[in-house]
């Protein structure tokens, strides 16, 4: 039974499957590309949600950051510098709070600069109970869009951005059920 409201937002079983998918069309340019990676974690939504949603601690569980100061206090519209571990290719990243949903749990961000190779990438997490093998677990859905760079692929561009977000939630993972178990 899917009943769309006014404001666009849909409720019920179904629907809600709808809304999430609603919350992760990107729209891609011709010249962008854009995907979308799921994990299942057998830690309780509540306690991934609480990892997912500290934009000013990117590095509780994202492997690849080492430290990160926020420009103010957190709330939509915030801005946070990350740096980067070495060996990678970049050293900062300047990123942007668009969205944060506690309710819905939605979080929602844009990279602005640093000397690294995303150009207007912008990303989407979504944390959603499940119950696997019987127990309390969760699903994260994380999708991306961002520029294809002069002179790389399509299919490349997201390759690389596939191949760092799936360590990121495989990261996001290990951390959650270890603190579940
Ligand atoms: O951190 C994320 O949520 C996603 C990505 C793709 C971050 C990538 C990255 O931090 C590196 C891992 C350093 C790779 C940035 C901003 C640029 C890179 O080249």
């Amino acid at each position: 039974s899917t009943i769309a409201s006014k404001d666009g937002r849909v409720s019920g079983g179904s629907a809600e499957f709808l809304q999430t998918r609603l919350n992760h069309i990107h729209d891609p340019k011709e010249n962008q590309c854009s995907s979308v990676l799921i994990k299942h974690i057998k830690a309780p939504v509540h306690l991934v949600w609480s990892l997912v949603r500290r934009f000013d601690q990117p590095q509780k569980y994202k492997p690849f950051v080492s430290r990160c100061v926020m420009k103010g206090d957190v709330g939509i519209g915030c801005v946070r510098e990350v740096d980067v571990r070495s060996g990678l290719p970049a050293t900062t990243s300047t990123e942007r709070l668009e969205f944060l949903d506690d309710n819905e749990h939605i979080l929602g961000i844009r990279i602005l600069g640093g000397d690294h190779r995303l150009k207007n990438y912008s990303s989407v997490v979504t944390v959603h109970p499940e119950i696997i093998d019987g127990r309390a677990g969760t699903m994260v859905i994380e999708s991306f869009v961002l520029d294809v760079p002069e002179g790389n692929a399509k299919n490349e561009t997201c390759y690389f951005v596939e191949a760092l977000i799936r360590c990121n939630l495989n990261s996001l993972s290990s951390v959650c059920e270890r603190m579940a178990a």
